[in-house]
């Protein structure tokens, strides 16, 4: 649903207009429109479709025709023409809390500013309470205001899988303007959370670059444009963007310093001290000639270390692994043969099982793993154990026609409040594997229920161990290290749910995991196809623990990955 971002646009205008000094009347009528459009319960772009934009009260044709366009070309030149006559970072000052849009006028016909530090250096000066309404109270309080934006800021964290989208979107964008263009810094180490987007590519015109990155068109504004350095605000999940352009000559090095973490970086750089080398965001030096700097591998060439992937880089051990030559060969999404955790429209999923199957022959799989609720989990369409049954013969029936890849019988089986499982033995032992999850209960026991649940032969993976969602919920009360040591005691799989907001057990977690040599099972818990893609999130959190592929239960082989199972 596009309303809000349109409506955002409309503010900006009237922001935009305000500035400029344009009439009362036309501000009015796009705060107005905007409002309205954020307040209507219909999706504007189905409401465009339909031919009744004219529903949406106080839209006329002026905006209408906004509207259309937007919704066809992604952009509205009126809105294009009027931003291109004012700095480019004003769109996001404007959105400063006490600083209308007047005032900022009024400072930046005084003092030239450009940007927030402009802004900021400007309100210390003696003159500006000379200038008029401007007394030393609305000082304080812009200064305030500014705060305030700085800190929403820089606090609030997006989920990986909602950040990787954006990212790949503009980095197809820019390619076609630069030599080389990578994302780095937490994104490029697949952390479940990322603060901001970075991005760094190589060019000769570094302007070009610049120019055409700030006219991205899903950007909302842009808040610093540099020579090598832009920063714009995405349209929609209001990440911020960070681009670095540098030379050729110095890719590697960049990439290396941008990508982090941070506390890699400061590790690697005593080593180099150790050296007598210097290493910076151009390359490494000894003295004042540059030794490397063009790729990354040659970076870590002149320490006497291979390669290591991004997602290792956050100072665990790493470091002196690489020096040793003992760095793991970690799993990769190519080395993944199936899903383990799929749902169906027999429980709370919304694919049919051959959509299920076709998407996965379309990801290279060759098996899948369909998991439904079972029958406790009444509000997610838990299958009593006809449906079950019936869900069965569908897979049959739909695997004849599918020889090429092999639809697993399986089941999410919640695991109860006594530690049972919620079929009887009989009917787990009709399954090809069974997953065990709490799904109530998140304060009683848990501990000792998973135990309990492990203790059965026909329990073969405890699903999302921890139940943490990362957006919003802590999880269960469990002590996940005793878990681990069961599941390691009796061959239990546990599970990296590979769910966005999920991600569970966390790359810690799996680290722990690995240390106990117990197996792992990545499983999307897709409820509809799209979110199968989601495989590519958890073969991250697989690599941030460091799992080669030997540790991971779909990188077999159907017929192997049975046997590796409990039970047998
Ligand atoms: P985030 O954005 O909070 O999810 O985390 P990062 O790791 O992307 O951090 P960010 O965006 O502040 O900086 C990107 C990378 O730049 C960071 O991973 C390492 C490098 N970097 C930033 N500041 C420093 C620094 O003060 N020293 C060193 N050595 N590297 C830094
Ligand atoms: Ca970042
Ligand atoms: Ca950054
Ligand atoms: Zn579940």
């Amino acid at each position: 649903m596009k309303n809000n971002e349109i409506a955002d646009l409309f503010d900006e205008i009237a922001d935009v207009l305000e500035f400029t000094g344009d009439s009362v009347f036309k501000i009015n009528a796009y705060r107005k429109a905007a409002r309205r459009i954020r307040e209507a319960s219909e999706d504007i772009e189905q409401l465009y479709q339909a031919g009744q934009l004219s529903k949406i009260p106080g839209i006329g044709k002026g905006i209408a025709e906004h509207i259309e366009e937007y919704l066809k070309t992604g952009r509205i030149s009126k809105y294009k023409n009027l931003i291109s006559e004012i700095p480019p970072t004003f769109v996001e000052m404007m959105k400063i809390p006490n600083l209308g849009p007047k005032t900022l006028k009024l400072i930046y016909d005084n003092f030239k500013i450009q940007t927030i530090d402009d802004l900021k250096s400007a309100l210390e000066k003696e003159e500006i309470l000379a200038l008029p309404g401007m007394g030393e109270k609305k000082v304080e309080n812009i200064k305030k205001g500014i705060k305030l934006y700085l800190s929403k800021k820089t606090n609030r964290r997006i989920s990986l899988g909602i950040a990787l989208p954006v990212v790949f979107a503009i980095v197809d964008y820019m390619k076609p303007v630069c030599q080389r263009i990578s994302p780095c810094g937490s994104l490029r180490r697949m952390k479940e959370t990322i603060g901001d987007i970075d991005i760094l590519c190589a060019a000769d015109d570094k302007n070009k670059v610049m120019e055409h990155f700030v006219n991205y068109p899903a950007r909302q504004s842009v808040i610093a444009k540099g020579e090598t350095k832009g920063s714009i605000i995405v349209r929609d999940n209001l990440l911020q963007a960070d681009l670095r352009v540098v030379e050729s000559s110095s890719y590697g090095a960049a990439l290396q310093y941008f990508t982090g973490s941070k506390d890699h970086n400061i590790k690697l750089r005593a080593i180099a001290k150790e050296k007598e080398l210097k290493i910076n965001e151009y390359g490494v030096f000894r003295g004042d000639t540059k030794i490397v700097g063009e790729t990354e591998e040659g970076v870590y060439e002149v320490f006497g270390m291979p390669f290591i992937a991004p997602e290792l880089r956050e100072d665990r051990g790493e470091i002196e692994a690489a020096i040793e030559g003992k760095l793991p060969i970690l799993v990769e999404e190519k080395d993944i043969l199936g899903d383990m955790h799929v749902h169906t429209n027999f429980s709370d999923g919304t694919s049919a099982i051959e959509e299920i199957v076709k998407k996965a022959i379309s990801m290279g799989y060759k098996f899948v793993g369909l998991a439904d609720h079972s029958q406790t989990s009444k509000f997610a369409g838990g299958l009593t154990v006809e449906r079950l049954r019936e869900r069965n013969k569908e897979i049959d029936r739909i695997s004849k026609k599918y020889p090429g890849i092999t639809i697993l019988k399986a089941a999410e089986v919640d695991i109860l409040g006594d530690g049972k499982l919620d079929y009887p033995d009989e009917i787990l032992a009709e399954l090809d594997f069974v997953i065990g999850s709490i799904h109530q209960g998140f304060k009683k026991n848990v501990t000792e229920r998973m135990i309990a649940a492990m203790e059965n032969r026909y329990l073969d993976i405890i699903g999302h161990p921890t139940g943490r969602l990362i957006s919003s919920r802590e999880g269960y009360d469990v002590d996940i290290d005793r878990v681990i040591e069961h599941a390691a005691k009796t061959g239990t799989i546990l599970e990296i749910n590979a769910y966005y907001d999920r991600l569970d057990l966390n790359d810690t977690n799996v680290f722990k995991a690995r240390e106990k040599k117990v197996m792992v099972s990545i499983g999307t818990d897709a409820h509809n196809t799209r979110m199968m893609e989601y495989m590519k999130l958890g073969v991250g959190v697989a690599r941030r623990g460091w799992l080669e592929k030997h540790r991971i239960i779909n990188c077999y082989p159907v017929r192997e990955m049975l046997v590796k199972r409990k039970r047998v």
